[in-house]
């Protein structure tokens, strides 16, 4: 079967029609073997504003909705993908290029946090604050927002919508969503899934979830009308420097997950077996395309040695093919822009005396298909494309002597999302971690910088944008909070002790 018409399959057994993938005026193709597996039709910026308005309307019906009644229907949406994992995992893998189980692996972070939501809609809590006024009751509550816009990129075409969705949806939001332009198949896949589980449910207003389908206008459309009060942004910092002061105008809210320039730092005292697969795994993994990909890598003067010829025999070795007819561990880069920007990067670091293993194309499936082997750059020191994100697998790899200037180079970049360091030795985990070490909004110890789970709250600092998604107490930015106060006396005394007596 041609990946075109397995890809219809899967579309129909995932409840999309023809109509919406089947001449279209945008064309889609699988970065696996470049060939075109669909044509989507495109919304006008008017289009898009009038489902951004239908989305309005809903939201004034969902946020009447008892909170953990809304968790029912979250709960169905992750039932729904439970049952579909299968079908939008493969979808996932045609469409990005994601290996078997990283395809699989991001429909379960989708199921992961709809169980997290669910439990969620029982525990919106608000606090219950001391007053300085007798007779008199001061509290917060946190009420729904509106009409959250969702900004995805193709990396992780489905878990960023569905980590958003789900919070949005318990705290009585509605969601209009603008998939990145290379993955609408699977955004398609899952305005479907969101459909059946509305239907099962039952008391899901129509047009709670926008799917807005199109380019850069579209997205304009989003980030500028006036009902939609917070907008999630995934994608390049350029984008979130474009997005970031258009809602700043208009007082918007946004988290912003921009780009990661992810270190580690492997210590002496660095379990090198451990450390060797976390790096593999954060490096490589994903094609060197998330967010939270391991792109710089500081490596102690006493353990180089030893690790290095490790590292490059992993990188010699490492199977790289299509994610769909074999087992390889490395899949395609998404398209030609990636393959040409990290030819850029590796010439640059050529030039500065980067001594590089593996980067070269790998011509497995064809002049439209883009694979090539992951790079391993050995740099005399931070400088050039090393303070860049290159979203392709290159890992720059240095010397460090000292801790303490480890730490500064660390932190000597704009981005800050994922960081880790490798070290049984407790005072450099805990220096790590302290108020002097990692600047990141994720540093962990003997993990690499990818793969969080969905439990922590997940963004960075500095140019990665500030935005917090998924856990913890992340879905306060997807309500508003009240300040209540509450007079249950006769007499109306004044905060502060001021008087104002009348007559
Ligand atoms: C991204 O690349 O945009 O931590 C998200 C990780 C994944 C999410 C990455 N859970 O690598």
């Amino acid at each position: 079967m041609s990946i075109a018409s397995e890809t219809t399959a899967l579309l129909e057994r995932l409840g999309v029609s023809r109509r919406d993938f089947e001449g279209g005026d945008m064309a889609v193709r699988s970065p696996v073997t470049g060939e075109k597996i669909g044509a989507v039709r495109t919304a006008s910026p008017a289009e898009a504003k009038a489902a951004i308005d239908r989305a309005d309307a809903a939201f004034r019906e969902w946020r009447s909705v008892p909170a953990p009644k809304r968790g029912e229907f979250v709960r169905l949406l992750g039932e729904e993908l439970r049952q579909h994992k299968d079908d939008l995992g493969r979808l996932v893998t045609i469409e990005v290029g994601k290996i078997a189980s990283e395809g699989l692996g991001e429909v379960q972070e989708m199921i992961d946090i709809c169980d997290f939501a669910v439990g969620l809609s029982r525990q919106l809590y608000g606090l219950t604050i001391a007053t300085e006024r007798p007779g008199h009751r001061m509290m917060e509550t946190w009420h729904p927002l509106g009409v959250v816009g969702v900004i995805s990129a193709f990396n992780f075409p489905v878990a960023v919508w569905s980590w958003n969705a789900a919070l949005a949806l318990v705290c009585g939001d509605a969601v209009a969503w603008k998939p990145s332009e290379k993955t609408p198949l699977t955004a398609l896949a899952c305005a479907a899934i969101f459909d059946s589980a509305a239907k099962r449910a039952g008391f899901v207003p129509d047009g709670l979830l926008a799917t807005l389908i199109g380019g850069r206008d579209v997205g304009e459309a989003l980030v500028d009308h006036p009902k939609v009060p917070l907008v999630s942004a995934t994608g390049s910092t350029r984008m979130g420097r474009d997005v970031g002061p258009r809602l700043a105008k208009r007082f918007a809210r946004a988290i912003l997950e921009l780009g990661g320039n992810n270190a580690g730092i492997v210590t002496p005292s660095a379990d090198l077996d451990m450390a060797l697969r976390a790096i593999a795994f954060g490096a490589i993994g994903t094609a060197g395309q998330r967010c939270t990909t391991l792109r710089r890598l500081f490596v102690h003067d006493s353990v180089y040695d030893r690790l290095l010829p490790r590292l490059r025999k992993a990188y010699e070795s490492v199977s790289v093919g299509s994610p769909l007819t074999t087992k390889a561990l490395v899949g395609p880069l998404i398209d030609r822009g990636a393959f040409d920007g990290m030819g850029r990067a590796l010439d640059a670091a050529k030039a500065l005396g980067g001594k590089l293993t593996g980067g070269s194309r790998v011509g497995i499936e064809g002049p439209d298909a883009f694979y090539v082997r992951p790079a391993l750059v050995e740099m005399p020191k931070q400088e050039g494309p090393v303070l860049e994100e290159t979203f392709a697998p290159i890992l720059y790899v240095m010397r460090y002597s000292d801790l303490d200037d480890a730490i500064v180079l660390h932190n000597a970049v704009g981005a800050g999302l994922s960081s880790s360091i490798f070290t049984t030795d407790l005072r450099e985990s805990e220096k790590f971690l302290s108020a002097e070490g990692s600047d990141c909004g994720i540093a962990n110890v003997n993990i690499g910088t990818s793969g969080a789970e969905i439990g922590g709250a997940f963004g960075g600092e500095k140019e990665t944008g500030g935005g917090r998604e998924s856990g913890s107490d992340a879905w306060k930015a997807y309500m508003r909070r009240a300040t209540n106060t509450v007079n249950y006396s006769s007499a109306l005394p004044l905060a502060q002790g001021v008087t104002f007596d009348i007559e």
